[in-house]
């Protein structure tokens, strides 16, 4: 092994004279709590930092980069797209009530701080394509929070982000896909299992023109910890085929999914399908297109809340029947 190679940055460093500390990405990006790739991406593509470098061409950050990059955060979690967000902060500064330096208390959020950095974390490892690494932080998660909280706090937010990301031009397609399939991989590793043999049957489905099964995946998990069985058929059921698998299965829920509202449209054929289904067994909708009218319609129920928070309350009213 050699010893040789560039020496190592300061950790910090304050220059000489000078009272304002400097801190290497890595440290702003901690204190922030966005990942070192995103800090690049503002600076890069919108000006949005302005860091010193050291003799050796390391760059250093002080107090103003993390206050834009605070205030660029808080302007990005109000949905403000993210080049419309810089040019706001750095414009604000130029006006006289910019007032620089505030720390509006509007950052402070409710949740924890470890499930931000770990999805700080993924994404980082997600726009390299790092998926050893990607892997390795779900690994460390999964060994310290159960599996519910792992979805609730980490990966169902994480895709959410990834989302909003790709819709503000921070992500691209390839980046969600490749983050998307990660974690349906891993929902899918943990859906694996011998399982009980006796607890209530749920057959999974989501609506024939509907290929966002992960939440579906996600609550399938949790389902089996519970002790529940399920059949999975996850994206684009045809609704004939899941009338066909609900004769053959006879379970006791039926759950149907859909990101929209129109995807939830019964055609004239559809209808005496989904009738005769609510014949066949209980039958629930969830997603985001799912409301009470559509349920109603459908003759179903309506699943409320997350797929974590839905698993547990059904679990919870089989228990009290
Ligand atoms: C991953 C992803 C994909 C993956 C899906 C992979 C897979 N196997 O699921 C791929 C790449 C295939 C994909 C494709 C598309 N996608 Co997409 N995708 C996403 C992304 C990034 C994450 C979705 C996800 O799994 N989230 C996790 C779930 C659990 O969260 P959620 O969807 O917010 O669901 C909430 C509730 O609805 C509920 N819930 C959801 N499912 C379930 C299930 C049960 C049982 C229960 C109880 C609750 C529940 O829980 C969540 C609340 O915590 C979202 C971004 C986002 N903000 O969500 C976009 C998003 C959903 N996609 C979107 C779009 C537009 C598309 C495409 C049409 C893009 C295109 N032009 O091709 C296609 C085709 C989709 C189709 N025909 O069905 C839009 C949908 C907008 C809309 N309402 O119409 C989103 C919101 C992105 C965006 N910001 O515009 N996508």
């Amino acid at each position: 092994m050699t010893t040789s190679g560039p020496p190592a940055p300061p950790p910090e460093d304050r220059g000489a004279g000078a009272t304002a500390p400097r801190w290497r990405i890595g440290v702003l990006a901690a204190r922030v709590g966005v990942s070192e790739t995103l800090l690049r991406a503002w600076e890069l593509r919108y000006g949005l930092l302005s860091p010193t470098r050291t003799d050796s061409g390391y760059r250093l950050y002080g107090p103003e980069d993390e206050r834009r990059a605070r205030a660029m955060q808080d302007a990005r979690r109000r949905g403000v797209p993210a080049g419309e967000a810089a040019a706001g902060v750095l414009a604000a500064e130029r006006s006289p009530t910019g007032a620089p330096g505030r720390h509006p208390a509007a950052y402070a959020t409710s949740e924890s701080l470890d499930a931000r950095r770990t999805r700080s974390e993924l994404e980082a490892a997600m726009v390299a394509y790092d998926a050893t690494s990607m892997h390795a932080v779900l690994d460390r998660l999964l060994a310290q929070v159960s599996v519910e909280a792992a979805i609730t706090e980490v990966l169902l937010p994480f895709l959410s982000g990834v989302g909003d990301g790709w819709a503000a031009g921070d992500f691209s397609v390839a980046d969600e896909h490749f983050a998307s399939d990660l974690v349906r991989s891993r929902l899918a590793a943990l859906s694996v299992s011998s399982g009980s043999r006796s607890g209530p049957v749920a057959l999974l489905a989501c609506l024939p023109s509907e290929t966002h099964d992960i939440g579906l995946k996600a609550f399938e998990v949790v389902l089996l910890r519970a002790g529940w069985r399920t059949r999975f058929l996850g994206p684009r059921t045809p609704l004939r085929s899941l009338e066909v698998a609900a004769e053959v299965i006879e379970p006791d829920l039926v759950v149907v999914t859909g990101t929209t509202a129109s995807a939830f449209d019964l055609t004239a054929e559809d209808g005496p399908v989904v009738a005769r289904l609510g014949r066949l067994a209980r039958v629930a909708l969830a997603g985001h297109g799912a409301d009470a009218a559509t349920a109603a319609r459908w003759g179903a129920e309506l699943l409320h809340g997350d797929p974590v928070a839905a698993a547990r309350a059904l679990v919870g009213s089989a228990r009290a029947r």
